[in-house]
């Protein structure tokens, strides 16, 4: 083997986020960026000899040169075999389902998830551990440690392998296993779901729209939907991946996934809008749920599934216990404690529910930022909740909109919405924050019309399983009747900073659940610029992005 070791230095911030290292493309293409982080990984894990690694990414601009890059990296440090989606392609889900069906060591995932794409956009990579999850802190606070502190890093000189031909090739000695991206994720939702079901919907004349908005769940959605369930051809829409996303925002949200939004919403009687409105995100593990002219919010779906999970062929034992990240809604908490089972709350970010799915304390997590997933795989997983949407729909043969009234009027609506202030400079959302903080010692007890303030904290978090502990994870004012506001900083973003404010009030009445969630929010997005003085501070009359 011709391992060559070259000398670096540490530079720029490799500090991974919420979900892995994100910068943009220019960072990432400067020489020895990608080397470095690579490098810092490779050396924290300590391979062993003879270890298989799993590598693929959402295909965005730099994921073919990244995986070449990475292949000849991961052969002078000691892996023995590379299985690598076709085409460098492995939505995260998918990646995690291989990580733990053929038991590599670990993986690497290139993308920056819903961040946009191409040369003026982002990319990112992160690591995923044998459990198939993303590492936990401490082994992402150690790859950020060694990043700088080194010295050199190692690298084979070998040819580029042929990333579209199915099968083995080899790289200096090290074996590569181009493999099929999409088969073993379908045969494992084959396992999950009534498929039969599903096709006698499709049969029906069930319509779908999937908004694979040109990021990386195309080849999945049209395999497993239209291929495997009979869904009418088209139903897939933007489904063929780009390195730019075709310029999009792969982000499935009412704003983003407008193309969709559109057609679920049309009030066209001679073209009525699908039953089904569905989007993925760029790597495929986030998910937007609509019905007819109706939105689901994230949080309620975790709480639907929860509710119906038994459903679902491989959930019809029931569910051990469902975990959600702080900022979402209580709704699963109350199906939870209905099913008598545990419901635990964790810090923003899916690496958190690792341990507990692990230790088969939970069989169900979701966060309020359209991922929900199980314990299936150890990433939130998009198509995987459409397919729990459509088994749940085979069977009730209910509208979207009417299960979702039946099910706040058995458990109470969390009425619920995320603002989003995108690319704040730093010192000001600092200060926002900082004046929220100040806040804290005198808002107990303090009456806002309708809302008296019970406690105010900086979540911090225990992780249960091995006592690990994450403090500043997001500022919260609980009220009396547990309406919540939490103000938190994102760990994704690439541009300033951004702030996220979550709000969520608590409606048993059932005439008094419907409406739009804004305006049902109304006096807590007040109160919330009362605290924080966010409008003044950011000069900016409403948020980017509203959820
Ligand atoms: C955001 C979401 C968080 C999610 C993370 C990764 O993080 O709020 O819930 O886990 O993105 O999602 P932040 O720190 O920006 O709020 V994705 O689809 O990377 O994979
Ligand atoms: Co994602």
């Amino acid at each position: 083997m011709s391992i060559r070791t070259v000398a670096t230095t540490p530079f720029g911030d490799q500090k991974p986020g919420t979900s892995g290292l994100r910068k943009k493309v220019a960072v990432f293409q400067t020489a020895k960026y990608l080397e470095n982080f690579v490098q810092a990984v490779f050396d924290t894990i300590v391979v062993p000899a003879g270890a298989t690694l799993t590598l693929g990414g959402d295909g965005r601009y730099l994921n073919r040169e990244a995986i070449q890059v990475i292949l000849r990296m991961a052969a002078a440090n000691g892996f023995a075999k590379v299985l690598v989606g076709q085409g460098g392609i492995l939505s995260t889900p998918a990646a995690s389902c291989v990580i733990r069906k053929y038991a590599t060591f670990g993986g690497l995932i290139l993308s920056a998830s819903h961040n946009p794409g191409g040369p003026e956009g982002d990319f990112g990579i992160k690591y995923n551990t044998a459990n198939g999850g993303p590492a936990p802190e401490k082994t992402t606070d150690a790859i950020f440690a060694r990043s700088k502190a080194l010295t050199r890093y190692r690298i084979v000189d070998a040819p580029d392998i042929d990333l579209d031909r199915l099968g083995t090739q080899a790289v200096d000695g090290m074996v590569v296993e181009v493999i099929d991206p999409v088969a073993d994720y379908a045969e494992l939702m084959e396992s999950l779901f009534d498929f039969s079901a599903i096709r006698d919907l499709f049969a029906g004349g069930f319509a779908i729209c999937f908004d694979a908005m040109h990021a990386v769940t195309g080849p999945y959605a049209k395999e497993i939907l239209e291929r495997r369930l009979g869904a009418r051809a088209g139903s897939v829409i933007n489904g063929v991946p780009l390195e730019d996303f075709g310029e999009g925002h792969p982000d499935p949200n009412l704003t983003y996934a407008h193309q969709l939004v559109e057609i679920m919403y049309q009030t066209n009687d001679a073209n009525p809008a699908p039953d089904l409105g569905a989007a993925s995100d760029g790597d495929g593990d986030r998910n937007m749920i609509l019905g007819r002219g109706f939105f689901v919010t994230p949080s309620d779906s975790l709480a639907v599934i929860a509710a119906n999970a038994t459903l679902a062929p491989g959930y019809a034992k029931g569910i051990a216990g469902i975990a959600r990240s702080m900022p979402t809604s209580a709704a699963a908490d109350r199906v939870a404690q209905k099913l008598g089972v545990p419901c635990y709350e964790t810090p923003t970010g899916w690496k958190f529910f690792g341990n507990l799915m692990d230790a088969g304390q939970v069989t169900l997590c979701g966060e309020e930022s359209f991922g929900t997933g199980s314990d299936h795989v150890r990433e939130k997983d998009g198509l995987w909740a459409v397919l729990f949407w459509l088994n749940i729909l085979a069977s009730r043969r209910q509208p979207v909109e009417q299960i979702l009234e039946a099910h706040w009027a058995a458990f109470g609506r969390n009425v619920y919405s995320r603002h989003d202030h995108e690319a704040l400079p730093t010192d000001v959302a600092n200060g926002i924050m900082d004046q929220v903080r100040g806040a804290f010692a005198t808002l107990p007890g303090k009456t806002f019309g309708n809302y008296t303030v019970k406690v105010c904290d900086d979540f911090s978090y225990t992780d249960p399983i091995d006592g690990s502990v994450s403090t500043g994870q997001g500022l919260r004012i609980i009220f009396a009747d547990g309406s919540r506001i939490v103000f938190r900083l994102s760990g994704t973003g690439t541009e300033g900073a951004t702030l996220r404010l979550y709000l969520e009030a608590f409606e048993a009445d059932p005439s008094r659940q419907r409406g739009d969630a804004q305006l049902l929010l109304a006096d807590l997005i007040a109160i919330a610029d009362e605290i924080s003085g966010l409008r003044a501070r950011s000069g900016r009359e409403r948020p980017t992005v509203i959820t």
